[in-house]
């Protein structure tokens, strides 16, 4: 009879996707033993599995869990109330996520960055930073390439990793150089138990950290770093000794060092009060990790952004146009909407992720010059926008674009910030961001 200990340990890989295929090349250069498991039963990622794990045990469609499995290791899209993680936990399996698996075989430092908005932006600051200050430095996570496949690539000085909420819920071990926890503000309530599961998942990229740069402005992420060694904060107000924040002088907004002014606000590529924010929380973790401050200067002067968030698509008849389609969550589409100077047109809807509305109405209401609302929560929207403000529905973006080109007086921001996620419509938000652009262009004489 084989036992648990005289034979390989199996696990089962759930979802076939960018993840699971980076699992599929980690185990397997591992000479682990595997299934792999997704819910469509012909899932896209089934070519490339192929070519990585020729005889792959394959689980399509059914959600049950095959006798000898010891763990799951589960991409981050499959939700926490899916019957497969819900068996596992029935069956006292172990769940991880790739993450997991990067912490404990990484051999060189890493950061772990996250928050509810801002991870990518900050993520691929602290990158630029790292690379300008001559770093050999690798990014992924979140952000588009899976931790693992970074494992394959060359041992690099430091790794800088975007991290989601879906990860940290099944992550055990997380011992970061420096972890960066940007905000807490309600985010995929679809997909987590409740906003508490979601926050405390958040706050858990602390629980092994050896440094952490924190926002002072959340009491419970100030708690949640007491113990560890080396902590540098950020905030939008003075700070103190060997802290980040804005200091106002001669009536100009500037990035400081404690009493140190580091960089006119007005001199940043980066757009809105928000990214000041994401500026700051760089720079900290930067600090950290002993970057110059001239290297990360240069970085903020030059970084325009990432597509899709704040990006300006075009001046047409005295309107702007702009497209920040990844603003997929209330908090993201409230930082959006305060952060463009005079009346706003906002192209909202989509598919919202337990989001409240009503808050979004009572933040950004008053700089709403119309609103045209888009996708399957349009209603809900269209229930919580104060009565006095214009709006108008749209099947589609080449209609919701012409609403918003006919409601905008000159003077005005044509503003695509959802406040929801895009895949009722959509692919992805970047396909919903390019259909933007592009009904904009359509609109052009
Ligand atoms: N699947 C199932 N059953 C389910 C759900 C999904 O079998 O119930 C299967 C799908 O059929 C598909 C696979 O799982 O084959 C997809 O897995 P996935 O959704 O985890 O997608 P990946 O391609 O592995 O991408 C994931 C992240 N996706 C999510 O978190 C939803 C990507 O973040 C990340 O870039 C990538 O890993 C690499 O690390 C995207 C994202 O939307 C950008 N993240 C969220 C966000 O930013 O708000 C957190
Ligand atoms: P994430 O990776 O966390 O989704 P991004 O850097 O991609 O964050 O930004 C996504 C959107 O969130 C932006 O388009 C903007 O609307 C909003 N945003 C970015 N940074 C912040 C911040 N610090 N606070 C609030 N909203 C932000």
């Amino acid at each position: 009879m084989t036992t648990a200990t005289d034979r390989r340990s199996m696990s089962l890989v759930a979802g076939l996707g960018s993840t699971g295929l980076s699992v599929a090349r980690f185990l397997r250069a591992r000479d682990a033993d595997a299934v792999f498991y997704d819910s469509r039963t012909e899932p896209p990622g089934i070519d490339s599995l192929k070519a990585v794990w020729p005889d792959a045990k394959l689980l399509l469609g059914a959600a049950a869990i095959p006798e000898g499995i010891d763990r799951v290791i589960a991409s981050p899209g499959i939700e926490n109330r899916h019957p497969i993680i819900r068996a596992a936990r029935d069956r006292g399996i172990d769940v991880v996520s790739d993450i997991e698996l990067f912490a404990r075989e990484a051999r060189a430092p890493f950061v772990a960055v996250t928050g509810s908005n801002g991870k990518s932006t900050v993520t691929t600051l602290l990158y630029h930073m790292c690379v300008a200050d001559g770093r050999k430095v690798l990014a992924g996570g979140n952000l588009g390439e899976p931790a693992l496949n970074l494992l394959g690539e060359e041992k690099p000085d430091l790794y800088v990793l975007e991290i989601s909420s879906f990860h940290l819920k099944r992550t055990a071990y997380l011992p970061a150089s420096v972890a960066v926890l940007l905000n807490v503000t309600a985010d995929h309530l679809d997909w987590h138990d409740s906003f508490e599961d979601y926050a405390a998942c958040k706050y858990r990229v602390f629980q092994e950290a050896k440094a952490a740069v924190v926002n002072r402005a959340d009491p419970t992420a100030l708690k949640a770093v007491a113990g560890i060694p080396r902590v540098t904060s950020f905030g939008m107000d003075e700070p103190g000794d060997g802290h980040f924040g804005i200091r106002i002088e001669d009536g100009r907004r500037f990035l400081a060092c404690g009493d140190k002014l580091l960089l006119a606000v007005d001199e940043m590529a980066l757009y809105g009060l928000h990214n000041q924010a994401n500026a700051l929380a760089a720079l900290a973790a930067g600090e950290l990790l002993g970057i110059r401050h001239a290297a990360m200067l240069e970085v903020l002067i030059e970084f325009p952004g990432l597509p899709h968030r704040m990006q300006f698509v075009a001046h047409l008849e005295g309107v702007d146009y702009v497209n920040d389609s990844k603003a997929t969550n209330v908090a993201a589409a409230v930082a959006s909407v305060r952060s463009v100077d005079g009346p706003v047109v906002l192209i909202a809807g989509g598919e919202g992720k337990g989001g409240d509305f009503a808050a979004l109405a009572e933040a950004v209401d008053e700089r709403l010059s119309g609103a045209v609302l888009i996708g399957k929560d349009a209603a809900e929207i269209d229930d919580a926008l104060d009565a006095m403000t214009p709006r108008r529905f749209a099947a589609d973006m080449d209609g919701a674009v012409a609403h918003a080109a006919e409601l905008a007086e000159p003077g005005t921001t044509v503003l695509l910030a959802p406040a929801c996620a895009s895949l009722d419509q959509y692919p992805n938000y970047m396909a919903r961001g390019d259909a933007f652009a592009e009904a904009v262009r359509e609109l052009r004489p």
